[in-house]
């Protein structure tokens, strides 16, 4: 396993909640985290979370010269077959759509079928060089309707994560950020690359 030596690592990912989570999980680290501003965005065509977490690491570290850090995840519905998955960003067009109009279509889609769920994420290390290294984590919850709190993003007010009754966008962030698929991946990240 290749460790992160340098002293700059860049977050290759254009979506502002993940850079909120993912700078405070690395902020105990002595390495300059920098956002991915400037560095273009390549097209998701892979099948798995790994693949295009792969792409977007990939194609960021080969722009910029620098060690990059992706991250591809999404909202796994069980009773739909894992559905939204991989293409969580594009379900129902949240970027032009919002979030709500996105969540009530799940909402909708799901009508009274059984309401387990969990969110995925992969995050990939590239360097420069075109070595990848790559992390999974997972955290399992249940989807509830109508939608609740404000913090987060993407789909956290209906995503109540096992074990607790408020949503991802009612509870504090360090709770999140603890127990989150995000936390998880990045935390095997930290114990393998940057321990
Ligand atoms: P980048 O590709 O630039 O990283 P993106 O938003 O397009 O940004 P993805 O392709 O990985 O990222 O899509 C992830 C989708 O899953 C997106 O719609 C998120 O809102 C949603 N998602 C991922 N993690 C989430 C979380 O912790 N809470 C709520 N929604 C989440």
């Amino acid at each position: 396993m290749r460790k992160i030596t340098e002293k700059e690592v860049i977050l290759a990912t254009h979506n502002a909640g993940k850079v909120v989570e993912m700078q405070s999980l690395l902020s105990s680290f002595n390495i300059k985290v920098m956002d991915a501003t400037g560095l273009s965005e390549p097209e998701e065509n892979g099948t798995t979370f790994i693949e295009n977490a792969k792409i977007k690491a990939l194609s960021a570290a080969k722009e910029s010269g620098k060690v990059c850090i992706a991250d591809d995840s999404g909202l796994c519905v069980h009773a739909l077959d894992n559905r939204p998955g991989i293409y969580s960003a594009r379900y129902n067009e949240p970027k032009k759509n919002g979030f709500m109009y996105a969540m009530s279509c799940l909402n909708d889609e799901l009508g009274d079928k059984e309401r387990s769920a969990h969110f995925s994420c992969a995050i990939v290390v590239a360097w420069p060089d075109g070595h990848t290294e790559e992390f999974e984590g997972q955290v399992q919850g249940t989807l509830c309707w109508p939608p609740k709190g404000d913090h987060g993003f993407g789909y956290d007010p209906m995503f109540v994560p096992n074990g607790y009754t408020g949503s991802f966008a009612e509870l504090p962030a360090e709770v999140k950020n603890t127990i989150s698929h995000r936390a998880n991946a990045l935390q095997l990240m930290i114990s393998n690359c940057l321990k």
